[in-house]
């Protein structure tokens, strides 16, 4: 479904909502209009990330399934759960989600394909050669984006690539197999579904700096090549403490001048805990600040918040002391930050 561009596919789905009466007539005219509905009208998606525990929340998932216009698993298509031992591949986790998103008629921002963390015992515990290694990459990504061909938008293909200082990350990968990973996993993907957008992601890009540059350099490379690239993920896990990123939309800019799309991916905004009005009114700014930059930019196609409610955030269990990273608060209640993306998107 994914060879057209993001602006025409949120039209067909949001066909499909209405013809099967998923919107109700008189009253959806003076329903207040969700973040995705609001985003459509800049032909974005508004998504969140979602993980398969929070499945039995029913309160949890009736808001997941009416706001937002995309979906993308926090961690049922990573490799531990999907080829959890070598050549035995699991779809439970990662169906559950994609079935969610079709029933709910939402993309799928697909996450992820190679990546240096939430690997499977086998795969780190065992000693390859770079024949061996190349061999079993290709296996995963071919089978694991044929699996979902046609079911999802995208696919962040590479993630966390590179180092602070824009050198190469060395992961299990890189010190195997040498930086070319990245063209290959690229090309195999694109050849299992074509029709896929493929991206790289990693965090601490929002700004222009060593890192991002690494991306542009890489992206600005590939492209010569003629290697399958589509977008760069920018994760925006951001922390009140450490500053806005000012150059956000200049760098989203570059990007779309390298032909590429730009999608913000996992945007999350913690604070020093506990929180208060003002932290919370200044998370309110950065969530708006973000979606005016996205909007800013033409290639920058949708936002997806790393979950939508601080009862799941990740935050809290990777940064004692830190969290309220979210929209909307631990009891599924909207917070400033909801109402000032609303404000965001609606001008
Ligand atoms: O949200 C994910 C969390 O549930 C996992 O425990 C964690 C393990 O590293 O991964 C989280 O998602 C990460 C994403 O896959 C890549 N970018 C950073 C995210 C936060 O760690």
């Amino acid at each position: 479904m994914s060879h057209r561009p993001v602006r025409k596919l949120l039209a067909v789905l949001a066909a499909a909502t209405v013809t099967l009466g998923l919107t109700t007539g008189t009253a959806s005219a003076h329903r207040v209009k969700t973040l995705g509905e609001l985003a459509r009208q800049h032909g974005r998606y508004f998504g969140s990330a979602t993980d398969n525990p929070e499945f039995s929340d029913a309160a949890y998932l009736k808001i997941l399934g009416s706001e937002f216009t995309s979906i993308t698993p926090g961690n049922g298509m990573k490799w531990y759960a999907t080829e959890p031992q070598q050549g035995v591949f699991d779809w439970t986790n990662g169906d559950q989600i994609v079935n969610f998103a079709r029933r709910h008629h939402q993309l799928v921002r697909a996450h992820t394909l190679v990546w240096h963390s939430q690997l499977p015992d086998w795969l780190t515990t065992g000693t390859w050669t770079a024949e061996q290694l190349r061999a079993i990459l290709k296996k995963h990504i071919t089978t694991e984006v044929r699996h979902y061909r046609r079911k999802v938008y995208s696919w962040d293909v590479v993630n966390e690539a590179f180092n602070e200082d824009g050198t190469y990350r060395e992961t299990l990968w890189y010190n195997t197999l040498g930086p070319g990973y990245i063209a290959d996993a690229l090309r195999w993907a694109h050849e299992a579904d074509p029709h896929a957008k493929l991206y790289v992601n990693d965090y601490n890009i929002e700004g222009i700096g060593p890192k991002s540059d690494a991306y542009y350099d890489l992206v600005k490379s590939l492209k010569a090549r003629h290697v399958p690239i589509d977008g760069v993920g920018v994760q925006g896990h951001l922390a009140l403490q450490y500053g806005y990123p000012a150059t956000l939309e200049a760098n989203l800019r570059r990007f779309a001048g390298l032909r590429v799309d730009t999608a913000i991916t996992e945007l999350d905004i913690r604070m020093l805990l506990p929180a208060d009005a003002g932290k919370l009114a200044t998370q309110a700014t950065w969530y708006a600040d973000v979606t005016k930059a996205c909007l800013a930019v033409r290639r920058c196609v949708g936002i997806t918040i790393w979950d939508y409610t601080d009862k799941y955030s990740w935050i809290p269990g990777f940064f004692p002391g830190e969290g309220a990273a979210l929209p909307y608060d631990e009891n599924l209640q909207p917070k400033p930050a909801y109402d000032a993306i609303r404000d965001a998107l609606s001008s």
